[in-house]
């Protein structure tokens, strides 16, 4: 991994390219999702047969398939899910809003109703990417939030089967509808209805170039959760941390994607160096090393920085998905810390915690967004409405200066809208 001081990294980041665009990619993704617009489900079949080299009589993923991968898990997997679920709960359950009203003295009442969403549609990647702990993270928050109906889309492999995990994770979220369909096409039955697939009101999930595509194009007429980019993790360490962990934590999300970032900040070169040293030992045992190299040569970086003050100007300045603080008081750390996804604290808060089990959210703001989003939480699955009651006297009390507003705008319909509430018979 490349040693860097945080001014030759900014200058680095500044001559990357721009914004990714990709007009051929535009080109297909809107091609099947006017597809699927027009045939349906018969668009669907086509594109499985097309894309995953598979020939489907049903989308359905039918009960007896759910009940047979089940079996299929050992006892071990089946424990650590639950686990799971029960600890991602319990994290969300916090995050669930209640309705609130308002009351005055003159029988006037305001309020903020919390709806959930009907129907929302999580999209689970296929092929190695098909992760139990997506599902879980994607379904129990819209649980929680209250969602009554919701769907997963994946794509079949060769054999017509779905990844079994994915299907017992399902089972153990409590999803209501599994279809075997991927890719844009999934997106585009979620977001406008097929006659097997019913329509959404959000899709939500990660996804490939042509997931996320789609999922930009049909943002407005279906709400998504976000565009999520490949993983990145950062880590921010003085000379008290420990270079075989952090190693470790930076391999660990490398694993993901040769576009995955895994940066490490640090006060201390003595450290930097040690990392270098334990990453290469600890890489050659590691299974996806083909990946992980291309990852770390590509965007892996160490950075040193001349105080903490400028370690952390940097990391808010990258914003990363995951950040890690491996300092000597984590936690009195944490005010520095503006722009991140997740915040791990100390030397046995590693990030893997965080994907699988400690309960926050996995999904999480890639590609600097930590600027401004959150996690993905039970607020992404509910909405908002407000209320609003006047008494009659209260309104006539403020007729007079709504009207002066109305007529200020111009908008003399609605200054008659008070007005003729002013009537002395009016109920
Ligand atoms: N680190 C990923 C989530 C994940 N990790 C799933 C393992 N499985 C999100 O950036
Ligand atoms: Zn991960």
């Amino acid at each position: 991994m490349q040693i860097l001081t945080p001014a030759s990294y900014l200058t680095a980041q500044e001559n990357r390219s721009g914004v990714f665009q990709d007009a051929t990619l535009d080109q297909t993704v809107l091609e099947i999702i006017s597809q699927v617009r027009n045939q349906g489900d018969q668009a669907l079949f086509r594109y499985t047969e097309q894309f995953d080299q598979v020939k489907l009589d049903s989308l359905v993923v039918t009960e007896a398939e759910i009940n047979e991968a089940r079996q299929q898990m050992s006892d071990r997997f089946i424990q650590a899910l639950k686990q799971a679920k029960e600890n991602i709960s319990r994290f969300h359950k916090a995050q669930v809003e209640q309705s609130w009203f308002i009351n005055d003295e003159n029988g006037n009442m305001l309020g903020q109703k919390i709806t959930p969403l009907e129907k929302v549609g999580v999209y689970v990647p296929g092929g190695k990417a098909a992760y139990p702990s997506t599902v879980l993270m994607n379904v129990l928050p819209a649980k929680l939030a209250g969602v009554k109906s919701i769907t997963v889309v994946t794509p079949p492999q060769s054999d017509g089967t779905v990844n079994p995990y994915v299907l017992a994770a399902a089972y153990e979220a409590g999803v209501d509808y599994i279809y075997k369909v991927g890719g844009a096409q999934a997106i585009a039955a979620l977001a406008y209805g097929t006659s097997t697939i019913e329509k959404v009101a959000k899709i939500v999930g990660p996804g490939n170039a042509y997931v996320a595509r789609a999922k930009k194009w049909v943002f407005g007429d279906v709400a998504i959760d976000m565009i999520a980019g490949p993983s990145e993790i950062c880590i921010v360490a003085d000379e008290t941390a420990n270079p075989r962990y952090a190693a470790a934590d930076l391999l660990s999300q490398a694993e993901h994607d040769e576009r995955a970032k895994a940066i490490c900040i640090t006060t201390s070169k003595q450290l930097a160096e040690a990392i270098q040293v334990e990453i290469e030992k600890q890489l050659a045992s590691l299974e996806r090393n083909t990946i992980i190299k291309k990852s770390l040569s590509d965007h892996g970086k160490i950075i040193i920085a001349d105080s903490l003050e400028e370690a952390f100007a940097l990391a808010n300045t990258i914003a990363p998905e995951h950040l890690q603080l491996m300092v000597k008081n984590p936690a009195e750390n944490v005010h520095f810390v503006k722009n991140a996804g997740a915040i791990f604290l100390g030397p046995y808060s590693p990030e893997p915690l965080g994907d699988y089990f400690a309960g926050p959210n996995h999904t999480l703001p890639t590609n600097g967004s930590a600027i401004f989003s959150s996690p993905l939480g039970v607020y992404d699955f509910v909405k908002k409405s407000s209320i609003i009651h006047y008494t009659k006297s209260s309104l006539l009390q403020a007729s007079e200066q709504i009207v002066t507003l109305a007529e200020a705008e111009g908008l003399t319909a609605h200054a008659n809208a008070i007005n003729v509430r002013k009537g002395a018979n009016d109920a």
